[in-house]
């Protein structure tokens, strides 16, 4: 082996070893949970990675810092490219915050006067859509049949 290419090949394998990823079986792979397994990941912070590459860096194995885990290999419930946050990373269910409407004369057809904005359905007899205009009357969510009725008995 030529004396320069072994000096070259000693330094490198010293910068490797500063640098932090020298000793470890990886450089270490960046992973984002998704404890739900939706797809949409916890919360998390840039600084968060940094901090669990530095501790990965520090100690050679599994680091993790709020969402993020840095690992060789990819651990269970996470995913290795972000995507959204997930307002509720333990229901599946739930991704995005949305409007609920309520639904009091369970016709399948919420109220668009009675809404909740959040993450999760508040639970049953509310659906993610409106448009009922007669909320107290199962019969109808136009109230067209009503003045039908009416109108027929006019003529
Ligand atoms: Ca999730
Ligand atoms: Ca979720």
């Amino acid at each position: 082996m030529p004396r320069l290419l072994f000096y070259c090949l000693v330094l490198a394998g010293l910068l490797t070893g500063y640098m932090g990823y020298g000793q470890c079986s990886c450089t270490g792979n960046v992973y984002f949970v998704d404890n739900d397994e939706d797809g949409f990941t916890a919360h998390w912070y840039t600084q968060d990675i940094t901090a669990a590459q530095d501790e990965y860096k520090r100690t050679c194995s599994r680091a993790q810092s709020a969402g993020v885990i840095v690992a060789c290999t990819q651990p269970p419930k996470t995913v290795s490219t972000f995507s959204q946050i997930d307002c509720d990373d333990n229901d599946v269910n739930a991704q995005t915050k949305t409007t609920w409407y309520y639904d009091g004369d369970n016709n399948g057809v919420g109220d668009d006067n009675n809404t909740q904005y959040r993450c999760g359905s508040p639970g049953q007899g509310w659906y993610s859509s409106g448009g009922d205009r007669c909320p107290n009357d199962p019969n109808t969510t136009t109230g067209l049949n009503v003045l039908f009725k009416l109108t027929s008995k006019v003529l």
